[in-house]
C-alpha cells in the first residue's frame, strides 16, 4: 500500500489518497482503485510490460484515441463528456506514464456511477451495439499517422496458429498429448479461419481502427440508467477488422455461460443477445461497412471465439505464461469453454445470417 501510494503521488491527482485496492477482472494488467478525499477517484494500473513492450507508443495511442473521441462528442454537443471517454492523468512532470525502474504505471480518472457486466440483457446489448459502431465511426477520421500496433499481429489468425504450432512443437509443459483431440478440432478449421487475412491481402476486406478487445466487461454502463457510457481498455485499439469488434462482443456477451465455464452444458449462443447487439451495431456501423464486411459478421463471431480457443490453448501448452490463471487447469477449462461456444456459433450460423439479411429490408 505504501509503495502504491508513493507511485500514485507521482501523478497529478486531486486530493489526498484514502485507500488503494485491487479492482476489476482483467487478465493482463494489474488494476487498482484509488480513493481520495477530493471527490475524484482514480484507477492505477501496472502495465504488463512483457506484453506491451512499447509503453510510449501504447500511451500515445490512448491519449490520441481519448482526445479524438472527446472532440467528436464536443462537436455533437453531447452531455456528460467526462464520463464518456477515459481521461489519462499525467505525471507531475507531464508524462503519460511513470517508470519506477522496474514497472510501468499509469493513472486514469475513475468514471463515477459506472458499472460493468459479465452478462447483459438484450436491451443493454442493443445500446452497446450502437455504441461500438459509433466508436469505430468516430475513430475513422483520426488525424495523423494510423495508430501504432501495440501488439504486432494481435488479431492475425495466421500468426496465432503459428504460435500454437510452435507451442505444440516445443511441448514445454508436456500437455500436448492430453490436448490432441482439441488440436485436431482446431486444425480442421484452419482454412476457414485464416480466410479474412487472405481477403485483406486481396483487398477485399479493409482494416479500420478497431478496439480489438470488445469483451463485454470492457464496456462501462451508467449504474443508474443502464445507458452505455464508454468503452475502456484501449490498449489494443489499432488497425484491425471491423468484424473483430463485432465478434469479440458476441463471443463474450452472447454466451449463456462464462468464458471459462466448467459446465459446458451452460455454454452456447444466446440468440436474443446476438440479435439485439447486431441490430444496434448495424444501425450505426451500417453507415460505413461494406457489403462484404456485413456479410462476414457471423464469421467474425466464430473467428474471435476460435482465436480465443487457440490463444488459451497455446498458453496452456506453454505452461501458463501469458494470462493470469486461478488454478493450474484454468487455461484448459477456458479452451474447452471457448471451443464449446464456437460449436454453438457454428450450429447457429444460418440463423445468424438470416437475421442480418432480414435487417437490410
Ligand atoms: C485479455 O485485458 P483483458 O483481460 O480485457 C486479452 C484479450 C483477450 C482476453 C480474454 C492484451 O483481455 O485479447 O481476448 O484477455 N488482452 C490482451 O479474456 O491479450
Ligand atoms: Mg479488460
Amino acid at each position: 500500500m505504501e509503495k502504491l501510494k508513493s507511485i500514485v503521488s507521482k501523478f497529478d491527482i486531486a486530493g489526498e489518497i484514502k485507500t488503494i485496492a485491487p479492482f476489476g477482472t482483467g487478465l493482463i494488467n494489474d488494476t487498482y482503485k484509488v480513493e481520495t478525499d477530493s471527490g475524484t477517484d482514480y484507477v492505477l494500473q501496472r502495465i504488463n510490460h512483457a506484453i506491451f513492450q512499447n509503453v510510449e507508443m501504447l500511451q500515445n495511442n490512448v491519449a490520441r484515441i481519448t482526445d479524438h473521441v472527446r472532440n467528436h462528442l464536443t462537436k455533437r454537443g453531447a452531455k456528460d463528456i467526462e464520463r464518456r471517454a477515459l481521461r489519462l492523468v499525467p505525471t507531475k512532470d507531464g508524462k503519460l506514464y511513470y517508470h519506477d525502474g522496474e514497472s510501468y504505471w499509469r493513472v486514469t480518472v475513475l468514471i463515477p456511477g459506472a458499472t460493468s457486466h459479465e452478462q447483459v440483457t438484450p436491451e443493454l446489448a442493443y445500446h452497446t451495439g450502437r455504441a461500438f459502431g459509433d466508436f469505430q465511426e468516430m475513430l475513422a477520421d483520426l488525424p495523423g499517422e494510423p495508430l501504432g500496433a501495440t501488439i504486432p499481429d494481435f488479431h492475425n489468425m495466421e500468426f496465432r496458429l503459428k504460435q500454437l504450432g510452435d507451442a505444440i512443437a516445443e511441448d514445454k509443459a508436456g500437455r500436448v498429448k492430453e490436448m490432441k483431440p482439441v488440436i485436431d478440432e482446431i486444425m480442421a478449421r484452419e482454412d476457414e479461419m485464416t480466410a479474412p487475412e487472405r481477403m485483406a491481402r486481396a483487398g477485399e476486406l479493409p482494416k479500420r481502427t478497431s478496439h480489438c478487445d470488445t469483451k463485454v466487461n470492457n464496456v462501462l454502463f451508467d449504474a443508474a440508467t443502464g445507458e452505455v457510457l464508454c468503452v475502456i481498455d484501449l490498449d489494443t485499439t489499432m488497425p484491425g477488422f471491423a468484424m473483430s469488434d463485432f465478434g469479440d462482443f458476441i463471443r463474450t456477451a452472447a454466451n449463456k455461460g462464462d468464458e471459462d465455464d466448467k459446465n459446458l452444458a451452460r455454454v452456447g449462443l444466446d440468440m436474443d443477445i446476438f440479435k439485439a447487439f447486431t441490430k444496434g451495431y448495424l444501425e450505426t456501423a451500417g453507415r460505413f461497412l461494406t457489403p462484404t464486411e456485413v456479410e462476414n459478421l457471423p464469421l467474425g463471431a466464430k473467428l474471435l471465439t476460435y482465436m480465443q480457443t487457440v490463444r488459451f490453448l497455446t498458453d496452456y501448452l506453454n505452461g501458463d505464461t501469458y494470462y493470469k490463471i486461478k488454478s493450474p487447469e484454468h487455461n484448459r477449462e477456458r479452451t474447452m469453454a471457448q471451443l464449446a461456444h464456437l460449436k454453438s456459433l457454428e450450429a447457429h450460423e444460418a440463423e445468424m445470417k438470416e437475421y442480418i439479411k432480414s435487417l437490410k429490408k
